[in-house]
């Protein structure tokens, strides 16, 4: 078990730095301080060859000159809020609008977008972990309140990932994080993700407006293409589901039910496990050709998201759980991904 950190370049003059979490069994986990970002996880397939699993690139200039948030930690909030904006307590609250008029994934300079502190970093025998903070100031975006947030990545001997988010602010903000990694199990990204099989149990869907702001709505899923609670590969989904590709909300039937991701040729499989009520899966449908790590030029479908977090535009739409957090209260989320070979477990 070790940590192993790195210069990873600098963005106006102040150091980016990689930090590399590497498990006995060899799995490994690389992040750098820009955006917290999720750079390189490395797990074994069915042989034991370790690969790459998710969608990065092999330079800092790469990550700041393309906005796909690969890896990236997402806040204040993630997906869409609609208008950029929102009502609290009688008050318009105007957020920056990054999307067709409508504010994405905590605007233009995101937490995907600032450098992190690394405030802590643990080894233990069968686990280590590196604690991330970043002081989101009052009216940064537009999000009312200064917000002490703290990141956790902790990787375990048994090959499982966890997140853990915590924030707490001085004023009363929405707040609703997630992780967006880009997942591809067959290594060192050699297919797209359409033969991957997915398992979720998630009977309903927030119902999407033209600009892919939720409308309010909550929409069946069963006997759909959006329906996984069989399992069912994306490519298959979307014969009958949505031809581009999946960038939905998926609410879940229970938190912390498994979310089984698989592909059967590597062997490789990803179980997710989240407190949070939703998931939205996103198959990379706007991907564009950069050069990606290992020089694979990037393309549509080569990796899928599955962003756990609260219902996206929350803000907006009072019968959605809310997301706000108050003054004084502490915001917590946490999710899991653990890696495993598909004979082990099935
Ligand atoms: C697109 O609509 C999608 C988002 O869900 C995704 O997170 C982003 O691209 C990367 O805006």
């Amino acid at each position: 078990m070790d940590v192993i950190k790195k210069p990873f370049g600098e963005i106006d003059g102040e150091a980016v730095d990689s930090y590399t979490l590497r498990n006995d069994a060899g799995m490994e986990m690389t992040f750098m301080t820009f955006g917290g970002a999720i750079t390189k996880i490395l797990t074994p397939d069915k042989n034991g060859v370790l690969e790459n699993v998710v969608l990065g690139f092999d330079t800092l200039e790469q990550y700041v000159q393309h906005v796909h948030y690969y890896g990236a930690l997402i806040g204040r909030v993630a997906g869409r809020i609609g208008q950029a904006g929102y009502s609290s307590e009688g008050k318009k609250v105007e957020l920056t609008p990054n999307d067709s008029g409508n504010h994405l994934h905590g605007g233009k300079i995101g937490f995907n977008r600032v450098i992190w502190a690394v405030e802590e970093v643990s080894v233990e025998k069968e686990e280590v972990s590196v604690r991330l903070s970043y002081l989101s100031r009052d009216g940064e975006e537009g999000y009312p309140g200064n917000v002490k947030v703290d990141v956790t990545y902790t990787l375990t001997n048994g090959n499982e990932l966890l997140i853990q988010y915590e924030a707490e602010p001085d004023g009363d903000t929405p707040i609703n994080m997630t992780s967006h990694s880009y997942f591809n199990l067959s290594g060192a990204y050699k297919e797209d993700i359409l033969s991957h099989r997915l398992e979720m149990e998630a009977d309903r869907i927030l119902e999407l407006s033209g600009d892919k702001v939720p409308t309010g709505k909550l929409i069946p899923t069963e006997g759909t293409g959006f329906d996984f609670s069989e399992g069912q590969t994306i490519g298959e989904g979307m014969k009958s589901g949505p031809k581009e590709g999946y960038d939905h909300a998926f609410v879940l039937n229970k938190k912390n039910d498994p979310i089984v991701l698989s592909h059967e040729e590597s062997g490789r499989a990803m179980t997710v496990e989240t407190d949070q009520e939703a998931v939205v899966l996103y198959t990379g449908n706007h991907l564009t050709g950069d050069l990606l790590t290992g020089g694979v030029k990037g393309r549509e479908h080569l990796g899928l998201c599955l962003e756990t977090q609260g219902y996206p535009d929350a803000v907006n739409h009072p019968h959605f759980p809310s997301v706000m957090v108050k003054k004084g209260e502490v915001y917590k989320a946490s999710t899991t991904y653990s890696f495993h070979v598909l004979n082990e477990q099935g």
